[in-house]
């Protein structure tokens, strides 16, 4: 079907939206760049730091050949984070979760905003830059409350090294949080797209179940993206802007 592109919520998306009882929402680094955290991708151009494109520092092989300097890179993106805050998209979703029968968040993000924003049980497919884990035991770390240069520089529990919680490009993804997104997206009747590139997989085959297996699907971009026409509507606009509509004009 061919995506009709509209700034504003159709009529038809109210009802749908109303009505509906399970919904899933997979969210991306655009529901956050309101907040001011960068995106990697979109723009037409693709994060950097230090002279390396992303794709490199937040890759298991760069974590083979340098965990000191992914830890760097992480250091400074928490860093920045400190000063940040959830923005009206991710208030808007934490809304949601206590209006539909059956309501789950599922975010590539690692940034921690929706937590922040009071969202439950958000399923995390990219893990938490808030979190470390032991290369070899696996033991966890909060980071939240810890100053960066006080995070045990190796596990307390073994003794071996530490490392971001977050799942790199070439690993595999946390042991059952697709499998979870995967059921719900397999079930629900409304599936939203928000604030994502879709190229990276296999968060990018979501929305394909959930259209395969007969939800509405709908994106929220401002740019176009592969997933653009496969989406049943494609609001081409600010999640900050658009999401917080739902509640204002809703019928219900
Ligand atoms: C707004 C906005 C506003 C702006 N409002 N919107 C199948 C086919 C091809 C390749 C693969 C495949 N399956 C697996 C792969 C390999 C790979 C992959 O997908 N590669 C492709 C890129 C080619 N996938 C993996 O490696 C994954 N692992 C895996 O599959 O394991 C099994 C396996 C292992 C080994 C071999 C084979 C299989 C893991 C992927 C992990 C991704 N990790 C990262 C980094 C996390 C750590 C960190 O933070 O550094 O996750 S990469 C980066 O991309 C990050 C993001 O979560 C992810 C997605 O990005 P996202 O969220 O879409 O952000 P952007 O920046 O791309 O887009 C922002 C969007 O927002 C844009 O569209 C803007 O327009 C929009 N926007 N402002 C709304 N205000």
């Amino acid at each position: 079907m061919q995506a009709r592109r509209r700034a504003s919520i159709s009529e038809r998306l109210r009802e749908r939206f109303a009505q509906a009882r399970r919904v899933v929402v997979l969210t991306g680094a655009g529901v956050s760049a309101e907040s001011g955290v960068p995106t990697f991708r979109g723009g037409g151009g693709a994060a950097v730091w230090k002279g390396m494109p992303f794709s490199v520092i937040s890759s298991a092989g760069m974590l083979q050949r340098d965990l000191a300097e992914v830890w760097a890179w992480f250091d400074y993106r928490r860093d920045i984070l400190q000063s940040l805050s959830p923005n009206p998209a991710h208030v808007a979703l934490a809304r949601w979760q206590d209006r539909f029968e059956d309501f789950t968040l599922v975010t590539q993000n690692v940034d921690g905003l929706h937590q922040r924003a009071g969202s439950r049980d958000v399923v995390e497919l990219h893990g938490s830059i808030w979190r470390a884990r032991c290369v070899a035991c696996g033991e966890h770390y909060d980071l939240h409350d810890e100053p960066q240069r006080t995070r045990p520089p190796a596990c307390l529990n073994c003794g071996d090294a530490l490392r971001p919680d977050v799942v790199l490009f070439g690993e595999m993804l946390p042991a059952g949080a697709f499998e979870r997104a995967l059921e719900k997206a397999e079930t629900c009747d409304l599936f939203f797209v928000i604030g994502t590139s879709a190229v990276v997989y296999p968060a990018a085959a979501l929305p394909e179940v959930a259209k395969s297996a007969g939800a509405y699907t709908v994106e929220i971009n401002p740019e176009l993206t592969p997933l653009s026409d496969l989406c049943d509507e494609v609001i081409n606009g600010r999640a900050g802007e658009i999401l917080p509509l739902f509640e204002v004009n809703s019928k219900s």
